[in-house]
């Protein structure tokens, strides 16, 4: 047998790689990764070996894919370098934009962040819809919110939207009367348990529900099939707001199924008029596990809720509760709060440094950038004042014992940079900025979290707040 010492190729980025590849292994029993190789930029390699087809499969940055054809002796008959169809792309929504279905109708792009290239395009039904103000992934597919669209139910009833990755509907539903349906949604982790994950979607100024006005309404729907219901959640009391933000917090109780909180800024709790509370519950039977509450009236506790990995390493997944309007060290200033996915203890707070910036306005977990074995986070403040003006807004990423690691910021005056965070793989986040350049064509950055370099950057249209939803 002939054995193939190296091979060189050029990645999508141009940069030439020299890889040395073991001998195919004897026993061709089984599949298997032979190596697997970073750069001193963060790019990863992956060298496998598939004994169905007799290829070695070289991916390049994880989703760039070089296959090397083997003949019966080990040559090398062929070589080719291709990208899955579906995998990395994102979408962006311009929630303004002004489409052949009238003004504010809405939009969104699907970009391939492996090569940068448009693939597709979203669109508004009606001029008010609002088409693209929400974006969620869930498993392999991608929910869209039109939360001002006129339904069957009426005015603002809203409507959702579900595709494929690569654009195609597969679905839609719509709210309930007045609820703005879709105007938050999450992927909320694969709560019954048959390997898909589900999709939450949260109505927190609903008002038809047993408790009244604003009590609001969250559901979950079950990412297979059709698509059918499985929870519907009621706000405890009139004015909680409940379901205005959750997420899929991993299986907390250890029971094996994935677990999820949710939101509800305008719970009047033992701290004051909507001190806000958030409620962990057991995505077997949506039973209330526990409930975290904020430490003062009207800072918008829970505005934010996310999983931000498990930062305190005991092997669970925790979670984040931005309450952006706190009066902390300043006015307005913001503030952070980390708890422990295990027990609803909080381990930290992290408080924004700047009057009226509104730290905490969007989080994202970013997986373990530095390195260090504990998963790592990223907070936006949009209203950040920095070098470059007022209002350009700035990310910080922070390690999960809470050191600051890095600062991202906007570049212009009133860019509101990271109005939405959003990551798309262990290594690779996107920060939108949708009131970017005078007149605010909207940006979308992506960038290698492990070098803290821009990969891709995207640029809307004139005035449609490009960038206000990324997934
Ligand atoms: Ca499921
Ligand atoms: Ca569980
Ligand atoms: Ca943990
Ligand atoms: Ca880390």
């Amino acid at each position: 047998m002939k054995v193939l010492t190296s091979v060189a190729f050029a990645s999508s980025e141009g940069r030439l790689y020299l890889i040395f590849i073991p001998p195919p292994p004897q026993d061709l029993s089984e599949y298997k990764v032979l190596n697997r190789l970073t750069d001193s930029t963060g790019i990863e390699v992956f060298i496998l070996f598939d004994k169905k087809t007799s290829v070695i499969l070289v991916s390049v940055l994880a989703f760039a894919i070089m296959y090397s054809v083997f003949d019966s002796e080990g040559g090398v008959t062929g070589k080719q370098i291709a990208f899955p169809a579906t995998a990395g792309n994102v979408f962006i929504g311009a929630d303004r934009y002004n489409g052949s279905a009238g003004p504010d109708s809405g939009r969104v792009y699907i970009y391939s962040y492996v090569s940068g290239i448009l693939q597709n395009n979203l669109y508004g039904e009606n001029a008010g819809d609002r088409f693209g103000a929400s974006i969620a992934k869930f498993g392999n597919k991608y929910a869209v919110g039109a939360p001002y669209h006129d339904g069957p139910n009426g005015v603002n009833a809203g409507k959702l939207y579900i595709y494929t990755a690569d654009g195609q509907l597969l679905t839609t539903i719509d709210g309930l009367v007045a609820s703005y349906f879709g105007a938050s949604i999450a992927g909320i982790g694969d709560v019954n348990g048959d390997g898909f994950e589900d999709l939450a979607v949260g109505s927190n100024l609903y008002d038809a529900g047993p408790n009244g006005v604003n009590a609001g309404i969250l559901k979950i729907y079950s990412g297979r099939g059709t698509f059918p219901e499985i929870f519907s959640l009621d706000g405890g009391n009139t004015g909680d707001q409940f379901g205005y933000a959750f997420a899929g917090i991993g299986d907390v109780n250890g029971d094996g199924v994935a677990d999820f909180s949710v939101s509800a800024p305008g719970d009047d709790g033992p701290n004051g008029t909507n001190a806000g509370r958030v409620y962990m519950y057991n995505g077997v039977n949506a039973n209330l596990i526990y409930s975290v509450g904020g430490d003062a009236p009207n800072e918008m506790y829970g505005a934010v809720v996310e999983n931000v990995g498990d930062i305190d390493s005991d092997g669970v997944e925790d979670f984040s509760v931005s309450a952006p309007l706190s009066n902390g060290p300043c006015s307005v200033c913001g503030e952070v709060y980390l708890y422990s996915g295990l027990t609803g203890n909080l381990l930290y707070k992290l408080f924004g440094q700047q009057i009226g910036a509104g730290f905490g306005y969007a989080v994202a977990g970013i997986g373990d950038v530095n390195r260090n074995g504990v998963e790592d986070f990223a907070v936006s403040e949009k209203h950040w004042d920095g070098p470059g003006g007022f209002d350009a807004g700035r990310v910080s990423i922070y390690d999960g014992s809470g050191t600051s690691l890095n600062i991202l910021d906007g570049e212009a005056t009133s860019d509101w940079y990271g109005w939405s965070l959003s990551a798309l793989d262990d290594h690779h986040i996107v920060i939108g900025a949708p009131l970017y350049d005078n007149p605010s064509l909207g940006k979308v950055y992506m960038i290698d979290t492990r070098t803290m370099l821009g990969r891709r950057v995207w640029v809307g249209d004139m005035n449609t707040f490009f960038g206000v939803a990324v997934a």
